[in-house]
This record gives C-alpha cells, sequence and structure tokens, in this order.
C-alpha cells in the first residue's frame, strides 16, 4: 500500500478532490500554507494500493496541471496615463509524494 501526499493550489483543490471522490478513492484534505510565497494551499492525503498510485496521481494532474493565464496589469507612464496590457502568469501544478505503507489499520 502507497500514501499520495498532494500539494494542490487552492484554485483547484475542488476540483482534484471531486475528481478522486467520484473515482472511488478515500481523500482527507489539509489545509495547508507554501513555505515560500505563504499562499494557501491543500495537502490531500490519499490512501491505495499500489496499482492504484498512477491513477491517482492521474488524476490529480488533470485537474491541476500548470498551465498560463493572461491577467490584467496596469502601469503609470511619466505623462501620468495608465496602460493596461495583459500579462501571463503560470498558474496550477501540484507536488506529489509517494511514500509506503508499513502497516493500515482501521479499529
Ligand atoms: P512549486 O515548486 O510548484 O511548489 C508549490 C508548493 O508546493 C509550495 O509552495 C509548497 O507548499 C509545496 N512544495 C513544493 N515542493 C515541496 C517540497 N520539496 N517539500 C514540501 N513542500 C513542497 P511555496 O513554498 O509557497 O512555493 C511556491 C513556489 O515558489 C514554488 O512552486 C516554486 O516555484 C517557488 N519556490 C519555492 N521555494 C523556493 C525557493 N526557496 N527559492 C525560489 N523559489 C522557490
Amino acid at each position: 500500500m502507497k500514501l499520495v501526499l498532494a500539494i494542490v493550489g487552492n484554485d483547484d483543490s475542488g476540483m482534484v478532490s471531486a475528481a478522486l471522490t467520484k473515482e472511488g478513492f478515500s481523500v482527507t484534505k489539509l489545509a495547508t500554507t507554501g513555505g515560500f510565497l505563504k499562499k494557501g494551499n491543500t495537502t490531500f492525503i490519499v490512501g491505495t494500493e499500489d496499482d492504484k498510485v498512477d491513477q491517482v496521481i492521474s488524476i490529480i494532474a488533470g485537474q491541476s496541471r500548470r498551465r498560463t493565464q493572461l491577467v490584467p496589469s496596469t502601469t503609470t507612464m511619466d505623462i501620468g496615463v495608465y496602460s493596461a496590457f495583459p500579462v501571463e502568469v503560470t498558474i496550477g501544478g501540484s507536488t506529489i509524494f509517494v511514500l509506503n505503507v508499513d502497516r493500515f489499520e482501521k479499529v
């Protein structure tokens, strides 16, 4: 048995949670915070059989893939004019750890 720990951005966590649950995986969600950016993210804990780990990773990747998005940005010019232009930013992406489970019990 394996334990999948997946750190997912909060924007994608709802979709990841819904997709994992729909496919029958038991999921625990922790509200976590990235140490570098101090932004909220969600850590998923999924205990599953070895042969289902790839499916879990594929579901998480499918719902949280790293992608780019155009966001509006403004700048002030010397003559006091505001200029609006779109800036491409990278969003999404997940960090996934797979750990061996020595023992699993529900009592
Ligand atoms: P990512 O590498 O995609 O990491 C996103 C979040 O995943 C991290 O949030 C952290 O919560 C978790 N994470 C990633 N790698 C981890 C690991 N090896 N162990 C435990 N948790 C891990 P943040 O720490 O806020 O980082 C946000 C983004 O800032 C990172 O995106 C990375 O692009 C950048 N970053 C992180 N630490 C950095 C550093 N020391 N120097 C430069 N850039 C850094």
